[in-house]
């Protein structure tokens, strides 16, 4: 089964998927092994961990790259955050082929301008491209992909820019007949009420994503009642990861011995757990075996 197929049958089986972001292949893995359904190669995670605003700064090498690295390490569905598709319909196509062909579910693009900023920064430039023009996009993705469970998610970006809900159900009535799969629906209000508005209206078949960032006291119950389909937590390991190491640099720098900080971070057998080291080794221990039987070690 492709890893987009198994997104689509998540979707027709669960309530609510849920995705969380990562940023690498061990973020990824963590994700995974906590029980998410499905991984968010996000753009202001990877961004932030080559230390450059997500801003369309990295290169869709960059940001493939370290998507097709998250979904090397585990098995579970990858969503690449791929802001606006890195120019016009013939890079969306290219995209799309190369998204696919490294076994990821599912790509996103934002109807915005390039270059995009964050869709959360205050005063932040959140201008749209024409419907047409987002339209010809969603279809060079739809053209470009081979695997009919390969999913294009469509995010509308009116609520962000200040456009309005009758434009945002507009624009995403337009995108799925063009062929999106699903629709994100992004907002950065504290609370889930124009979220809940634009479910409650639209009258598409495609499911509904949200990211609750700014709205993070909605209940998963709420999402489920309001027809929410997937919930993407996009940055939250990212921000644990900063916090953590932060905490930690200032207790080392102050201290005389390493021995303080031992009980607040993993230890080094966590990471062998993570990286399947013990798996080198029985496979090492195979090895000498066949050799042994080949002659070659006595
Ligand atoms: C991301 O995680 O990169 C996103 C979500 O696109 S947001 O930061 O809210 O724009
Ligand atoms: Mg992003």
């Amino acid at each position: 089964m492709s890893r987009g197929q198994n997104l689509s049958q998540m979707l027709n089986s669960k309530p609510i998927v849920k995705v969380c972001g990562a940023f690498d292949a061990m973020s990824a893995k963590l994700v995974e092994i906590n029980g998410f359904d499905a991984v968010w190669a996000g753009s202001f995670a990877i961004s932030a961990t080559h230390a450059v605003p997500d801003a369309s700064i990295l290169t869709m090498t960059e940001f493939f790259d370290a998507a097709s690295s998250m979904a090397e390490a585990c098995k579970i569905p990858v969503i690449a955050d791929c802001d606006t598709g890195y120019g016009g319909p013939s890079n969306v196509s290219h995209m799309v082929k190369k998204y696919e062909s490294a076994g990821i579910a599912a790509i996103c693009i934002e109807d915005k301008t390039f270059p995009k900023q964050n869709s959360l920064l205050e005063n932040g430039q959140n201008d749209l491209i024409s419907e047409k023009e987002f339209v010809a996009k969603i279809i060079a993705a739809k053209e470009a992909k081979r695997d009919q469970n390969f999913m294009i998610i469509a995010r509308v970006e009116a609520l962000i820019s200040g456009a309005g809900m009758t434009e945002a159900l507009k624009r995403a009535s337009a995108y799925e007949k063009a062929g999106a799969d699903a629709i994100l629906i992004h907002s950065k209000k504290k609370t889930p009420e124009e979220v809940f508005e634009f479910a409650k209206l639209w009258k598409g078949n495609s499911p509904i994503v949200v990211i609750p960032t700014t709205y993070d006291s909605v209940k998963t119950d709420e999402l489920i009642s309001n027809k929410i389909k997937i919930v993407i937590y996009a940055n939250q390991t990212l921000r644990a990861a900063y916090a953590s190491m932060s905490k930690i640099l200032k207790q080392m720098i102050n201290s005389n011995s390493l021995s303080e900080v031992k009980e607040e971070i993993s230890s080094m057998e966590d990471i062998f757990q993570l990286q399947e080291m013990y798996d080198i080794k029985a496979k090492e221990k195979d090895l000498e075996n066949e050799l042994k039987k080949l002659g070659y070690i006595s």
